[in-house]
Formats: structure tokens, sequence, C-alpha cells
């Protein structure tokens, strides 16, 4: 089942008592945050806030997906494995061998073509309600300042949409934005994403057309590779040269359109990492069973959710770099400031008295969380088609998303563990993961307790330990560099003789079935 748009959602929590208004006067200055830390600590509901101070009003709307139930209810399931399911019967279509099997097919068709996003006329669009091309101001909405060492008021549940200028395919995703002035905001993209190499891919556009000297063309294109959406690196090898050459480049955009407030399924396919190739708007519509209507921009030649609350338009002027942060970031620390390209907003639009999406990100558990937990299982399938050996993965909360994963496989050859590591670390953002952990199939991910036995049993650390270097996310304060570091991966199976190990391995203790039977009928009358 779809929900048109933000206000169907919110209707919907509300009708399922999943909603809480908050008529109290706060400031989106801090006391929003506190409030909905406590109310995401302790599974509460999502959050509108009527009566936001210095902004009559307006309405911010927080932890939508706080929770279990919500995360389900936002993708219209009753459990996230229905999801997976739905996935993994797409992903094993076999061709069809008669008219039998095309018919069973039909269903699967259908989900397809809900997947292609319709676009509508602007009249169409309730985000077009208001349209100011002129005197706006960004701190008209209530955008929050979560953290108090933030640096500044943080957008921090926005779509952003770009377009790839080599092969045209449009992307959507969640980076957030640092306010700095009325019209210009950070576009904290980090390089591995998407959206940075839409703008690498840019710069690498501008320097074809505009440059004939062999160096700068070089030096640029060297710049473009080494750094990427946050282009410069104060101490990069590179040294100055790059700003040299970014100066040329100056004038040169990627158009960017940003919108805040959709329907929960569009929000939740900006956070998920599918492959560079795929549009999120197919994802959504494909999570909706229904297709995303999405309208033209005025100022840039993007589309937009039509039923967006609010929608900025604008673009990163390409070298164009200013400092973003520090923000109060998910892994519970703050995120200290760094070089991020700048959004110039050229128009924004929006409903009336359009309600401001937001989230909180902070010590887990946060609302993130349930997103990353949606994120897991919905992935898994995509994770066996390289990998089929998984039986199941599991990403604790408490470790902060890609720090560590927990993994079982069933166990075919010697080395196998490694090869699932060094598997993990090639697929699309899993390449994050920090520590890996792999045990046999019998063990169950979900049950740490059950993880941290075989761990710490199993395992002669110097021979089961493999350590090797990679990307590393940017929110990383531990690493040697930023963005480049060590990667850890424990294989915690059982030791073959075909690896070296000659001891025999013990059993597991589990009671035999026929005495657990026995108890099991006398237990009521033990008076345990
Ligand atoms: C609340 C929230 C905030 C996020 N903020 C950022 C961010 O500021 N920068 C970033 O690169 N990724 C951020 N992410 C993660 C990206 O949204 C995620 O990696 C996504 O897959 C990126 O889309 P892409 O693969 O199309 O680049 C955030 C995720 C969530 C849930
Ligand atoms: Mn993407």
């Amino acid at each position: 089942m779809a929900y048109d748009d933000l206000r169907d959602w919110i209707k919907t929590l509300e009708e399922h008592g999943e909603l809480k208004r908050i008529r109290a006067e706060l400031s989106p200055e801090l006391e929003i945050t506190e409030i909905t830390d406590r109310v995401s600590k302790s599974s509460g509901p999502a959050l509108l806030f009527e009566n936001v101070k210095g902004h009559p009003g307006h309405q911010v709307f927080i932890n939508q997906f706080g929770s279990e139930r919500r995360m389900d209810l936002a993708l219209g399931v009753n459990s996230l494995d229905a999801i997976s399911d739905r996935i993994s019967a797409l992903l094993n279509l076999k061709a069809p061998e008669g008219l039998l099997d095309k018919l069973k097919m039909l269903p699967q068709l259908g989900e397809l073509s809900s997947a292609f996003p319709k676009t509508v006329p602007s009249k169409n669009a309730p985000c077009k309600e208001m349209i100011r091309r002129d005197h706006f101001d960004l701190n008209y909405f209530p955008i929050l300042k979560c953290w108090p060492h933030d640096g500044g008021r943080f957008i921090t549940l926005p779509c952003v949409v770009t377009r790839d200028p080599r092969s045209g395919k449009r992307n959507i995703g969640m980076y957030r934005m640092q306010v700095y002035d009325g019209q210009t905001t950070g576009m904290h993209w980090q390089r591995q994403k998407v959206a940075a190499e839409h703008y690498r891919n840019a710069m690498r556009a501008s320097v074809a057309q505009n440059s004939s000297e062999g160096p700068l063309h070089a030096m640029v294109a060297a710049m473009a590779e080494s750094a990427g959406g946050a282009c410069a690196i104060p101490d990069s090898p590179i040294g100055g040269l790059p700003q040299i050459a970014l100066g040329n480049l100056r004038g040169s955009r990627l158009e960017v359109a940003v919108a805040i407030g959709t329907d929960p399924a569009t929000t939740f396919a900006a956070i998920v990492p599918a492959p560079p190739e795929v549009e999120e708007y197919l994802i959504a519509g494909f999570l909706r069973g229904s297709p995303v209507e999405i309208v033209q921009c005025e100022t840039v030649d993007l589309q937009v959710p039509a039923r967006a609350e609010i929608v900025l338009e604008g673009y990163v002027e390409l070298g164009e770099l200013r400092a973003e942060g520090p923000f109060g970031d998910h892994t519970g620390f703050y995120t200290l400031a760094d070089q991020y390209p700048v959004f110039h907003l050229t128009c924004v639009t929006h409903r009336r008295n359009p309600i401001y999406a937001a989230t909180i990100v902070g010590a887990p558990p946060m609302e993130d969380a349930w997103m990353g937990k949606a994120v897991e299982r919905i992935f898994l399938p995509a994770m066996r088609i390289s990998i089929p050996e998984i039986v199941d993965i599991h990403l604790p909360v408490e470790a902060v998303f890609h720090n560590l994963m927990l993994v079982s496989i069933r166990k075919s050859y010697p080395g196998h563990a490694r090869k699932v590591m060094n598997a993990i670390w090639s697929l699309g953002q899993a390449m994050f993961t920090k520590i890996i952990i792999v045990v046999d199939e019998d063990c169950d991910v979900q049950n740490i307790p059950e993880v941290v036995l075989r761990v710490a049993n199993n395992i002669d650390p110097e021979r089961d330990i493999q350590f090797t270097l990679g990307p590393i996310d940017s929110l990383d304060h531990a690493s040697r560099l930023p963005n480049y570091g060590s990667k850890m991966g424990i294989d915690a199976t059982r030791k073959w003789q075909a690896e070296g190990f000659t001891r025999p391995w013990p059993d597991l203790i589990e009671m035999d079935r026929a005495t657990k039977a026995r108890i099991d009928a006398l237990w009521p009358n033990l008076g345990l």
C-alpha cells in the first residue's frame, strides 16, 4: 500500500497511535533534539511539533521511522522480510518456459511497471503551491540546530537529486546540509557517494571542454580523482596545486534539487545503498507498489517528487568548497569540520503551511538505527546474488552501521570465510565495513551472546584475524588518514584440516532430543 505523501503518512501514523502532537512552544535549537533523543531512546512515537519558537504556523515532523513497527508501516509490510522475499522473487526470475510460466510472472512484471515514476504537470504538483524565485530565505523554515557544538543549523532529512552528466541517470541520496545563510548551504556528499561521482563527472566534462592545456588538464583530473565530493584535502599530497586548477572551473555548475518531506518510501529510498546506476525513483516505486509522481523543477533541469512538502532548487559551483561541520553525528561523536561543496539556491517551492521533516542523529539507538535495520534486511537478498553462501547478516546497532558486520556462511572450502570478507569489502557501500566476523551457518548472528561465544572460543587470534587496508567512512575519526585505513576480519568458523588445523575439533554441547522431550513433559509438575 502506498502513501500519497507525507500528510497521508502522518495521518496513518496518528490512526495507529504512532504519532504524538506536541503543543508546547519549543526552540528548534537543541530543545527539539533533547525531547526527540529521550523519545528515541525509549522507543517512543513519531513527533509533530506544532509550536516551534520563532516559526509560527510551522510544524516539525520527526522520528517517523523510529521503531520496527513504524519502519514496517512506512513500507506497508508486516515484517521487513516480506520485502526481502519480494526482492528475492524478482531477482530469481527465470526465463519463462511456456505460457503458464509467463502467466505466473505477470504479478512480478506488474511490480516492475509500478516502479517507473510518472511525470505530472506543475498544476497537479502540490509542491508548487508556493513558488519563490526571489526573496526567499531558508531561515523561513524551522531548521534545527541539533547539538550544542554543531556548526549551525542542519537540514537532516533531505532527498538530494542530481543527474550524472555522463549517463543522464538521476540519483537521490540523503546528504545533510548545513545552513550558511538564507540562500546557501553545505552539501555533505561524501566522496564515495553517487552524487560526489556526478560532481567529479561534471568536473571531468568541464575540464575536457575548457582546457586545452595538458598539465592543467592532468592536474584537475588528478585532483578530481584523488579527492571527490569534498574535492580538496588541505594536506593533500598535491598541495596547493588544486586551488589554481579549481579557479579555472569556476562558473561551471552541477544542478541540484532537494526534496524535504516526501512519502516515506521515497525518503527511505534516498538512504538505500543501491547500485549507482539504479535510479532511486525506481526503488521507491517498487517499495510503494505504485509509481512516484514527479514534476519538473522551475530553475533546473531536474525532477522532484511532486507531493513533497518543500523543494530547494539550485546548483553547486564546481571547485567551490567551504568548511562544513562540526556536526553531532550518528557515531555518537561530533564529525569535525571538513571542506565540502556549497549549494546555492535559485528557487524554493513548497506546499501551503509546509511540514518540515527532520531527524536527529547521535549516540545510538536513534531513528536511523531502524532505517539501518531495514537496509540490512532488504539488502540481504541483493548481497546473496554475489555471495550466495551467506546465510544471514547482522549489523549491531550499538556499533553504528558498517563498523561491525556479523555474517554466517555455509562453509564449503578452505579459506571460505576470508573469501566472504573480501567479497563484502568489495560490495558497494559495504566497502566501509570496519570489522567483519564470520561464523558457521549453525550460529545465529542475531543472537549476540552466541556470536561472542563462538568468537571467543573458536579463534587463535594470530591465525584467524586478518587485517587489510581500504576506503573508510568519512565519519571515522580513528583511521590513520581521513577516508583511508585498516579493516579487520575475524574468521570464527570451525577450522578444518585442509586449513592446517590438525587437532580434533570438539562438538558444541547439546542435550539429546529424547531427554528434552521427557523433561518437557515433566516440566509443568516440577514447580520450577
Ligand atoms: C539521516 C541520514 C543522514 C545521512 N547523512 C549523510 C551525509 O551527510 N553524507 C553522506 O554522504 N551520506 C549520508 N547518509 C548516508 C547516505 O544517505 C547513504 O549512504 C545513501 O546510500 C547515499 O546514496 P547514494 O548511494 O545514492 O549516494 C545519511 C543517511 C541517513 C539515514
Ligand atoms: Mn544512489
